[in-house]
């Protein structure tokens, strides 16, 4: 069990589990501790014991991103980085570009910034990351970034940098250690790949070292235009409403198959409809998402209606950014004002009271 240190960050918590030493500055925004909700409303919707979900949304820059990148920075300040680098599409920009200001190195961002949802740009700015806007996709960013890594004392933080991986990670132990047990299955949505291939190392190593007795099913999700490793070929131009999935070609697809294989879970799409569906109906259940993270939760009700949930089924869905990170599609998505003077009385007659 790891010392009970929630909002003293995840280096801090979980210190002899990740590849941390002394020489490591134990940098940190309060990322970690995020909240782990359960929904009956679910639970009935798709006839599971207990369906949760771990709100990664509550971490400091908005997604689940600070984990990996609280530890990806702090290795690259002990190895004397000035700069970080990375490509994205907007959740690790932002974060990248917060955790290198905390830390008060240079932050370079390679985005397609049309393609970016307007919060986690404009976050990425505010933190004053120097952002290159190179106009096509992620997939050709990463190739960019990974050149631009070769100069020295740059260090690429995409989840290729494997101290990425082990931050993130560290949600796994919190699901564990707050259940007290590992779920069953786990839903969670696929973009890059690095998420659900860093889950499947957490359960793993809690289940190697006695934390827990089980691992769950890993379950991903891919957006139907973006599915690539469902498809198993590279998808040239990924379409998908979801923005933070629109990746070709992602960076650990082995990795997430193995996940998948290994814990005889699954990686599967769904489609913007049932994404659409799925950031709708829990937005009516008190929790703002972005498009994205409402993958896991649509993979989740699909496989209901398709009879494929047990009974006895405890499931944790990862909800992996907060709504606002895409103000236009909450915008879009939702009922607008209701235009009405400000009478008392014409105000009740608007709502039919
Ligand atoms: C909200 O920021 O790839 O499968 O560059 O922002 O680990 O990539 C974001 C991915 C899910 C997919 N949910 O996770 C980036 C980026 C949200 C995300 C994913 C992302 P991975």
């Amino acid at each position: 069990m790891p010392a009970p240190a929630a909002g003293k960050g995840v280096i801090e918590r979980y210190r002899s589990l990740l590849p941390v030493t002394d020489a490591t500055p134990a940098i940190t925004l309060g990322e970690g501790g995020t909240p782990l909700v359960r929904m009956p409303a679910l639970e009935e919707r798709v006839g599971a014991a207990e369906v949760w979900l771990k709100l990664e949304g509550c971490n400091p820059t908005g997604s689940f991103k600070d984990r990996g990148m609280v530890v990806a920075v702090a290795k690259a300040l002990e190895e004397g980085a000035h700069t970080v680098v990375c490509a994205s599409t907007g959740n690790t920009s932002a974060s990248a570009a917060a955790y290198a200001a905390r830390a008060g190195i240079e932050c370079v961002i390679i985005v397609a910034a049309a393609k970016v949802a307007l919060g986690k740009l404009a976050q990425t700015r505010a933190y004053s990351a120097r952002v290159i806007d190179i106009g096509s996709d992620f997939d050709t960013g990463l190739r960019l970034a990974r050149d631009l890594s070769e100069h020295p004392g740059v260090t690429l933080v995409n989840s290729i940098n494997e101290n990425r991986l082990q931050g993130q990670k560290t949600a796994a132990f919190e699901i564990v250690d707050e259940l007290g047990f590992a779920p069953d299955e786990l839903f969670i949505p696929v973009g890059n790949a690095g998420n659900i291939s860093a889950y499947w190392a957490g359960f793993r190593q809690y289940k190697e070292t006695g934390e827990a007795c089980g691992a769950p099913a890993m379950r991903g999700f891919q957006a139907a235009g973006a599915a690539p490793i469902v498809l198993d070929r590279p998808v040239t131009n990924p379409r998908t409403i979801a923005s933070a999935l629109r990746i070709g070609n992602p960076a650990s697809w082995a990795k997430a198959v193995r996940a998948s294989r290994e814990s005889a879970g699954s990686i599967e799409k769904v489609t913007d409809d049932q994404i659409l569906d799925a950031y709708r109906l829990l937005g009516s259940l008190g929790v703002f998402c972005e498009p994205a993270s409402a993958a896991s939760v649509a993979g989740l009700i699909d496989r209901g209606e398709r009879g494929l949930m047990d009974a006895g089924s405890r499931a944790v869905c990862i909800i992996t950014g907060h709504g606002l990170k895409d103000p236009e599609i909450a915008d879009r998505e939702s009922v607008g004002a209701l235009k009405c003077s400000a009478d008392p009385s014409a105000v009740a007659r608007l709502l039919g009271w």
